[in-house]
């Protein structure tokens, strides 16, 4: 009881001290809070003096445990056509087999189409159709998963739909922490990814923050390693002119040599998403995952869900969680791993 009220009124004193901004030296109360987002952050506040804390209980500063890159994992997938595909239905994480079905997760910014490039290869899923946001809102709040059946095996398409970054109504730890819960139950049921498609818009005017923020955290959720299971697909080509398609070439070439360079690098593949019509959406969609599957023969764990569950850390301490959470994040996030350790 001592101990819960002691660490209420730490933490109390902490975002008050932080959230002012106060800066006001003296001897009892500067503390280093050095270990998050691996640089050290010096915060002078004035704050009561700490009792000394019981050594057994996790305290600030906490250095991040070092993450080595996760063990890509075979066997080979045999090859499939995926070209003929039934039915859709938007199913939960266990009626996916884990070893039959090939899974592809769907991941970008909010609003570049994610949702609309499945729906071009399941165009009478009614669900999908709703899932399709408007003009700035995300219409895609969690993760999904659409199965398809390949006609003549016993596998299915799965196509993992997933919240965008950079939207205006929510923050990206959120999104983060979403994506990361789903991301952890599939690797720990077995249901291991075949590949991600990653969309960006063709049209954007410029490569701007939000466009670079979300590129990063991709990243960091997939790690060094796997990139050669990701197609990095650029939409909106439907929206090009034909006159100025040239100029978007050219725009798809600067992307190449610049942002997707790191990945290119890496061996993963480029491809174009035009839903001029819906023929044109589902060629190019189904072309998109052919290049994937064929190239990514294996299923493959993320670096994030390497350290989610291998590495048990929780989210806001994996690196794409040190990228996407804010310091006050980060803090409510670690108050709230406490209180849940101190309840149960
Ligand atoms: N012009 C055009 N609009 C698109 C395209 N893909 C999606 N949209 C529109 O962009 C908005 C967001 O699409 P959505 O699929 O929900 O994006 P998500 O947030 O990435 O899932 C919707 O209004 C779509 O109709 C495209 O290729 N061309
Ligand atoms: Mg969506």
């Amino acid at each position: 009881m001592r101990f819960k009220l002691w660490l209420r009124s730490w933490f109390a004193s902490i975002f008050s001290a932080h959230s002012s901004r106060r800066v006001k030296k003296t001897v009892d109360t500067e503390r280093d809070l050095s270990g998050f987002n691996g640089e050290a952050v010096v915060e002078k506040a004035v704050v009561a003096p700490l009792p000394v804390a019981p050594p057994s209980v996790e305290t600030l500063p906490v250095a991040p445990p070092l993450v080595e890159t996760p063990p890509i994992e075979t066997p080979p997938v045999a090859p499939l056509d995926i070209s003929r595909l039934k039915a859709a239905s938007v199913v939960a994480l266990s009626d996916i087999n884990g070893e039959d079905d090939i899974i592809i997760a769907v991941m970008g910014a909010t609003g570049v189409g994610k949702t609309s490039f499945i729906n071009a290869l399941a165009p009478d899923e009614e669900w999908l159709k709703k899932g399709v946001g408007h003009d700035l809102s995300s219409g895609t709040q969690t993760v999904n998963c659409i199965k398809m059946k390949i006609s003549g095996t016993q596998s299915h398409l799965v196509l993992v739909d997933t919240p965008g970054f950079d939207d205006p109504a929510r923050s990206n730890a959120d999104i983060l922490t979403v994506i990361g819960a789903w991301l952890k139950e599939s690797y720990a049921t077995k249901k291991k990814l075949n590949g991600i498609v990653y969309l960006h818009r063709i049209t954007d005017i410029r490569f701007d923050s939000g466009a670079s923020t979300t590129l990063a955290l991709f990243q960091k959720i997939c790690g060094g390693d796997i990139m050669g299971k990701v197609c990095l697909t650029t939409t909106r080509w439907n929206d090009v002119p034909p006159q100025w398609k040239h100029e978007y070439e050219e725009k798809e070439e600067q992307l190449k040599k610049g942002h997707w360079a790191i990945f290119l690098a890496k061996k993963s593949v480029t491809s174009r998403f035009d839903s001029s019509t819906d023929e044109t959406a589902k060629d190019t969609a189904l072309k998109t995952l052919k290049t994937l599957v064929d190239h990514a023969k294996s299923r493959f764990v993320a670096q994030m869900q390497y350290e989610l569950v291998d590495k048990k850390l929780p989210v806001y301490k994996t690196t794409a969680g040190k990228h996407a959470f804010s310091f006050e994040e980060k803090m409510t996030a670690q108050l709230f791993q406490l209180s849940n350790a101190l309840s149960s």
